[in-house]
């Protein structure tokens, strides 16, 4: 496959200011007629993407031709003129659409997916986001099977046609990329709603989904409301069009997709009652639809230049999205829940062979770069500027970039320039953020000077990454502040910005012995080495007055006892004192559930493997138990306690409710591991009582890893009642995919052949397979049959679904990290991945760099 580069970007030769479309639909056949106004830019051939494209009818200004070629499925014209009309007629098979990319079929509905390239999949087109066109749309379909007709902005005109047939015709006024394109046909169902804009205007607000879901979009309605609003207030951002609709389908290679004026979701995403949804799925709810409504500022109005600047939307829009989140719950809690997930995935992608800067250089398929690094290191760079600049220059500057550059095509650099202009701030430095590829790593140490000022040593360095050598540094804004250990007093908090590889910074003047929090807030994205005792950790874990640096404290010093653990078989005084911090945030009744709940969870299996050398999966699972077990024991009445908790009261979705909630699960887990007498039997009758998911499934999650006759009533009760909802029965197959039981691998083959299973429906393909694939230590059991396993399911779903398939591939790409013999058996699936003929190319890119 062609690898395609950022530096050979060029403006389009032409562009298309006007489009009109009419679909005739069907499932098994559909007409797709395109009506392009083209305007010459350069003096070059028309080229019009296409995949999977045969031309039945091409015509110029009016006339039929045979002039055209196809070339690597583009349809190339060459035209005397500067400005002409090009009309095309294609027919499509979206029944057979198994990608889920372009016009698919999805259950009874019709839908499109266009983000990156799936435009060319419909029509011939300049399917490139620099071209931004104003779109007609008019749908026909058979109104019994299509009653609704759905696409981009206002519906300008519908009615019905002869045999049994209907249109709609729908006008979208704001030029846009053909990836924003989408158009949906179907049987559906509207919860139907409005929104009146600061300016006064009302927005008539639908979210379309199956009849029986309808009663399951309320949460996903009132985040909509809430988002708009909070876009007004915090960004002076307002909605712009008329309507605004969302679509959940059950086929979706993603989240969601933010098409202008028509969000097309994953119904994972929008449906939720508290019988069948946890409430962290609540909260995912709200999160994706305000992510996607962000859209339609960060990355609709202004959009991205080219693929390269894919962070420049989606880095802002999951920093806005983590700022909407923060503000509706406990921005303490919500700050750890994002650098978890940070760490669980974009710090082992940068340290591993798919490595790649926020703004790549090239790339053979785009869509293996919707990657953590886009979206979360890039959300964590606009939050570095956000600290660097505070709150209301930082919103002069995005002020000055939306004003600047609305109606356009942007950059990150003008991202970067904008924010330099409005916030009155020099980037220069900053920009190599961009650019880099790794994490740093910053060591710490604090010095003491005669006079009784404290200084801290500070070195940096950003590991080499592929392509990329040598590394410079960057400049790294770290919040720190020092205690007085003797009075339990901050001294001061300073913003200090490490921007050279070494330097020493004065903290002020602190007679006795100090206490150092850094990276408070977790400011910066990096990896620290701070030189602290386990007693210093341990007074962080009691005093620090930063929620997030005093979580980092108790997981420090988790950490520090199972990496000990593993190495050496002890855990030193760190694992007394981790059972000590946690038994104190337990005794505090200052603390709120949800945080204490956050800071008791043990660090991933995989996180503590990113600590080591060389990672050893069953020794750093019997460690994880070992402490597990310890600190349930230690606290036993306290976690019973906190298990029953209000275990009674009926169902809130509040703050407080919530937080009782996880902690109930956590504690659960605790007592669980502590082989507490009546244990099992405590979690089947939470299983058995809950009036809501959350309580169900942490009941479950904790018994699954279990041998107690318990686990098995729980797993076939939980079928019984939920296996006619697809997303329920999703989650029953991931736990048992994620479970530490040594038969989980012979369970999750069983699993595969279930009547329930399949590989073309992305969500349940992702929990079994991808749940398998995270799961540490069952892929990584001795022998290398899990490995082989996941590559066999890998290579059968790529001949469906090659973008989901690509996504599964990163747990065996990680086997520089393994021993010998792991290394070589995962490498060896991968060597066989890359023999199979046919792979696509998003397979083939993912394989091939995880190999090299
Ligand atoms: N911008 C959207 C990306 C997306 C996508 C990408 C590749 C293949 C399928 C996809 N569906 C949606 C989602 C978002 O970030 O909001
Ligand atoms: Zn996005």
């Amino acid at each position: 496959p062609k690898t395609i580069r950022r530096e050979d970007y060029r403006q389009p030769d032409w562009i298309v200011p006007d489009v009109a479309l009419d679909f005739d639909l069907g499932a098994e056949r559909t007409v797709v007629r395109a009506r392009l106004e083209v305007r010459r830019q350069a003096p070059a051939p028309l080229v019009l993407d296409g995949d999977g494209l045969v031309p039945v009818a091409v015509r110029v200004d009016g006339q039929a031709t045979e002039a055209w070629r196809l070339d690597g499925g583009a349809l190339v014209l060459d035209l005397p003129g500067d400005a002409h009309v090009v009309e095309t007629e294609v027919a499509l098979s979206p029944q057979t659409n198994t990608q889920l990319m372009g016009l698919y079929a999805s259950g009874g509905l019709l839908c499109t997916q266009c983000e990156a390239e799936g435009f060319r999949r419909i029509t011939f087109f300049p399917d490139r986001p620099d071209v931004l066109s104003r779109y007609r749309v008019r749908l026909v379909a058979d109104k019994a099977r299509y009653p609704v007709l759905l696409s981009n902005g206002d519906l300008v005109g519908s009615g019905d046609l002869d045999d049994g047939r209907h249109f709609a015709e729908w006008h979208d006024p704001f030029p846009k990329p053909s990836y924003l394109f989408a158009a949906v046909a179907g049987d559906l169902a509207e919860r139907r709603d409005s929104f009146t804009t600061a300016s006064g205007r009302t927005v008539q607000l639908g979210i379309w989904t199956r009849a029986e879901d309808r009663p399951r979009t309320a949460h996903a309605m009132e985040s909509l409301k809430l988002s708009m609003a909070w876009d007004e207030r915090v960004y002076g951002r307002e909605y712009d069009l008329g309507i605004f609709n969302i679509v959940a389908v059950n086929d979706f290679n993603f989240g969601a997709m933010e098409n202008k004026g028509l969000n097309i979701f994953n119904t994972r995403y929008i449906l939720a009652d508290p019988d069948e949804a946890t409430d962290s799925d609540y909260d995912g709810i709200a999160a994706v639809v305000a992510h996607e409504y962000f859209h339609n500022w960060s990355g609709n109005r202004v959009t991205c230049r080219d693929w390269f600047q894919l962070s420049l939307k989606e880095g802002f829009t999951v920093f806005r999205d983590q700022g909407f989140s923060a503000d509706l719950g406990s921005p303490a809690v919500r700050r750890i829940e994002d650098v978890r997930a940070l760490r669980a995935t974009q710090f082992p992608e940068d340290a591993g062979p798919l490595a790649h800067p926020v703004r790549p250089e090239s790339y053979m398929e785009i869509s293996n770069f919707y990657t953590a690094t886009i979206y979360n290191k890039g959300a964590e760079l606009i939050r570095m500027i956000h600290t660097l600049v505070g709150p209301g220059r930082f919103r002069q500057g995005s002020d000055l970039y939306f004003e600047r550059h609305d109606g356009e095509a942007a950059t990150c650099e003008d991202f970067v320039v904008a924010m330099e202009v409005g916030a009155q701030v020099d980037l220069t430095a900053f920009r190599r953020w961009y650019g880099q590829a790794g994490t740093p790593r910053v060591e710490a140490r604090i010095a003491r000077v005669e006079d009784g000022t404290v200084s801290l040593a500070l070195r940096q360095s950003t590991p080499p990454t592929p392509g990329q050598p040598d590394k410079s540094p960057v400049p790294i804004p770290l919040r720190t502040a020092l205690f007085d250990r003797a009075s339990g007093a901050r001294l001061a908090e300073q913003l200090v910005l490490l921007e050279d590889a070494e330097a020493t910074v004065a903290l002020g003047r602190a007679p006795g012995d100090v206490a150092l929090s850094i990276n408070r807030g977790f400011s910066a994205p990096i990896v620290l080495v701070a030189d602290r005792a386990t007693d210093e950790l341990a007074f962080l874990a009691a005093h620090d007055d930063d929620p997030f640096a005093r979580y980092e404290a108790v997981q420090g010093l988790m950490l520090e006892a199972l990496v000990d653990r593993v190495a050496s078989g002890d855990a030193g005084g760190a694992a007394d004192a981790a059972v000590d911090a946690v038994g104190a945030m337990l005794a505090d009744p200052a603390l709120d559930d949800a945080f204490v709940a956050e800071a008791a969870l043990l660090p991933s299996e995989s996180f503590i493997g990113d600590q080591m050398l060389v990672v050893e999966p069953l020794a750093i699972h019997d460690a994880r138990e070992w402490l597990r077990a310890r600190i349930g024991r230690a606290h036993l009445a306290a976690w019973r306690e906190r298990q029953e908790r209000g275990a009674n009261q009926p169902f809130a979705y509040t703050p407080e409710a919530k937080g009782r909630r996880r902690l109930r699960g956590v504690a659960l887990a605790y007592l669980l591991a502590a082989r507490d007498t009546d244990a099992a039997a405590r979690a089947l009758d939470q299983f058995q009582r809950a009036d809501n998911m959350t309580d169900r499934f942490s009941a479950l999650s904790a018994l699954v890893g279990s041998d107690a006759a318990e686990r098995e009533t729980a797993l076939d009760a939980f079928r019984v009642r939920h296996g006619g909802s697809p997303l329920v029965l999703d989650k029953w197959f991931g736990v048992q995919a994620g479970s530490s039981r040594s038969d989980t691998l012979e369970t999750v083959v069983r699993l595969s052949r279930d009547p329930d299973f399949t590989l073309a429906n992305p969500n349940r393909a992702r929990a079994l397979i991808g749940g398998f694939g995270a799961n540490q230590l069952a892929l990584h059991d001795d022998g290398g049959a899990g490995y082989r396993f996941l590559a066999d399911q890998i290579l059968q779903l790529d001949r469906l679904n090659p973008q989901t398939a690509a996504r599964l591939v990163p747990p065996l790409g990680r086997w520089r990290r393994f021993g010998e013999a792991r290394a070589a058996a995962m490498r060896a699936q991968l060597e066989r991945m890359l023999r199979t003929p046919g792979l696509s190319r998003d397979l083939y890119e993912q394989v091939f760099r995880s190999i090299d």
